[in-house]
């Protein structure tokens, strides 16, 4: 690609913790000699109560990783209580509410007693290490306290996102087994109210095991009230001794479950552990943005997604940093919110996903360039491929030609960054996830699971384990081995397809498997399928990606009806709908195309990539159609293709 920029580190980042000798140096050194790399680091960034006794133990055919054995640590010590000698009233979390006059300064000596407070009622209640506690919360502090409170007991989060429904609630808590449920009466969203309560009541009806729910007053709401189960979050720790002592966990012991989408099934509790994984995002925090001592850092991600997890709560914390926590949507009152507040609360990295920057950059300049934004330094993205359009906007517009852009890949599974330009090291290419960060050694494997070198094309794998690989899916470590370990034998296989280029930057294809990327969301085509055929009028259902302006994906869904059913729009409707209750608002779909018929090999295998192409409007391209067990379907989809 000939016609492709270079943009060189601007002069802004002269003066950043990393330069470009400096990267290469420590990066040689992070893959030839990984053990004393990571001792350094882990004693930079970590304080430990007993001292690890190996660096790594790995097995990449395995799926098996140890980092750090025999360290003892507690990750609400490394986040709170050691700063607070030097810390205790800086502020920790800005937290900024959905109406642009409310927020919040919270010190780390507030956090530190908030967060021992709220241990000490989960103590009271019968919580302790390794129990699993689900959190179902706004973004306000407390999800914050929350997530800290169970590490402080060395109990196991596992944060769902506020918007998922009751359904998809349940599920993640069964799947769990969660004892004790933390949310909020309601959460404040762009002006409207979401009934987590209400929701979370639908939730417990089928949750037994559930015996206590921790209710946040946000709104002041009505909430129903099941007495013995529920209280009330501001009267409990209010009541609660202001001091808890840190349980001391292993290194490999787990932090927290976090569930992500699959190409197949239900979703996986994806598990990460203590040590590791709190370097890997210390470290990934600091030298990705820039963090310097003082810096106002924000992302605007979601708690409920692997972003707020790494980079709202635990990178940022664990280096001491300010992290703002934002309640409410980048639309709302205005499209100038996100750079209103960059002005109101002085903020120097802002980290957000592509599917935002589409939607203010379609919102227009004047909502920007009405604001200073003069204390932007780093700009960060996230969560899907951006295209270089958006991308040129965000450098240009936004950061005026000043600021860097990180764009950061990584998943879920990976706990922290992957691939990713660092600002005062690595030149620019608009789309580009350029380089691998310290200790990441990916690779592109052909169709036979051949290592390509130089440029090429490939499927996107990592050779080498990292301090915060995922370590199993929780009740179902066979189905890790065989998600992430098993397709290319002896590499962790990202599920990701992906170009290098000659000057071995990386750029990210998109997923090779059935999942879908709907604004940074991840979603299983199977598990919206499974939603549509609930309905008793559906047969059969196939669910596809097509491009779409703002969303990145859209979902399109082709429907064939039970013998003997009429479509109507109000059919529709209820697809639409059920949708909504099985997973949530995210999984609504945008198309819904009638369909006599699927395409299908004679073996029975939906053709996928035919329904994509006609998703897509590419019908000229439609590829190999020879094993098609009656081609005539293809034509009737076609003829027949929804007007989006
Ligand atoms: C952190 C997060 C992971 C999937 C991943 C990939 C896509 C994330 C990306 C990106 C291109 C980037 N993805 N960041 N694609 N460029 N900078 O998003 O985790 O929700 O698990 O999603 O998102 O397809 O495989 P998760």
């Amino acid at each position: 690609m000939s016609d492709v920029k270079t943009y060189p580190v601007p002069a802004s980042a002269a003066n950043a913790h990393i330069n470009k000798a400096q990267y290469d140096a420590m990066y040689a050194r992070s893959v030839n000699e990984p053990e004393a790399f990571y001792r350094e680091q882990a004693e930079q960034f970590l304080t430990f109560s007993t001292p690890f006794t190996q660096v790594c133990d790995y097995d990449m055919t395995k799926g098996e990783a140890s980092w750090f054995t025999g360290g003892k640590l507690n990750v609400t010590v490394n986040c709170i209580d050691r700063h607070l000698p030097k810390r205790a009233n800086q502020t920790a979390i800005i937290w900024e509410g959905d109406d642009p006059s409310v927020d919040k300064h919270i010190t780390y000596a507030e956090l530190h007693e908030q967060v021992c407070r709220l241990a000490n009622v989960m103590r009271e209640r019968g919580v302790k290490k390794g129990d699993r506690v689900c959190i179902y919360m706004p973004m306000i502090p407390e999800a914050a306290y929350a997530m800290l409170a169970c590490a402080r007991v060395g109990a196991i989060h596992s944060v769902v996102f506020g918007g998922f429904s009751p359904d998809a609630l349940k599920d993640r808590i069964l799947d769990s087994d969660c004892r004790v449920l933390i949310t909020a009466d309601e959460g404040l969203r762009g002006g409207k109210a979401v009934p987590l309560k209400a929701n979370a009541d639908k939730a417990l009806a089928s949750c037994p095991n559930t015996h206590t729910c921790l209710v946040v007053k946000r709104t002041g709401g009505k909430v129903n009230w099941t007495e013995g189960r529920d209280i009330w979050y501001g009267d409990a720790v209010a009541a609660a001794a202001s001091n808890a002592e840190p349980e001391m966990m292993d290194a490999e012991d787990p932090l927290f479950i976090l569930y992500t989408s699959g190409s197949t099934g239900k979703p996986k509790g994806v598990l990460h552990t203590t040590a590791g994984y709190l370097l890997h995002t210390a470290m990934s925090f600091k030298y990705t943005f820039d963090y310097k001592e003082g810096d106002i850092y924000w992302c605007t991600a979601d708690v409920g997604w692997v972003t707020g997890h790494s980079y709202i709560v635990y990178g940022p914390l664990c280096n001491g940093a300010t992290t703002l926590m934002f309640e409410g949507v980048p639309t709302y009152p205005s499209a100038s919110r996100c750079w209103d507040v960059v002005d109101k609360h002085k903020v120097n990295q802002f980290y957000t996903a592509p599917t935002a920057i589409r939607a203010l950059m379609g919102a227009g300049n004047d909502f920007v360039t009405k604001s200073s934004r003069k204390t932007l330094r780093v700009l960060g993205t996230v969560g899907e491929p951006i295209n270089p359009e958006a991308w040129e906007w965000y450098y240009h517009v936004v950061g005026e030609g000043r600021c860097p852009i990180v764009d950061t890949w990584w998943q879920t599974e990976t706990g922290g960054h992957m691939l990713t330009p660092l600002p005062g090291a690595t030149a620019t290419k608009p789309g580009s996830a350029t380089l691998p960060f310290f200790g990441v050694q990916p690779v592109l494997l052909d169709a036979e699971g051949k290592e390509i070198t130089g440029a090429g094309e490939g499927s996107l794998a990592i050779k080498a384990s990292w301090p915060s690989q995922i370590r199993t899916v929780y009740g179902d470590h066979q189905r890790m081995i065989d998600t992430y370990f098993s397709t290319y034998k002896g590499y962790y296989f990202t599920g990701d397809g992906a170009r290098r280029d000659e000057d071995g930057y990386y750029w990210i294809t998109g997923r090779v498997d059935d999942v879908l990327n709907v604004s940074g969301h991840r979603m299983g085509t199977a598990e919206i399928e499974s939603a549509l055929v609930l309905h008793d009028k559906v047969a059969e259902a196939a669910v596809v990606g097509y491009p779409h302006d703002i969303k990145g994906q859209g979902i399109y869904c082709y429907v064939t009806l039970m013998a003997g059913t009429e479509p109507s729009d109000e059919l529709k409707k209820e697809l639409v709908a059920l949708c909504n209750k099985e997973i949530g608002p995210i999984a609504k779909p945008d198309v819904i195309q009638w369909a006599p018929g699927l395409p299908k090999t004679r073996s029975g295998k939906i053709m996928r990539r035919i329904l994509r192409k006609i998703a897509a409007n590419e019908i000229d391209s439609l590829g190999d159609t020879s094993t098609l067990a009656e081609p005539a379907v293809v034509d009737e989809l076609i003829s027949n293709r929804a007007n989006k």
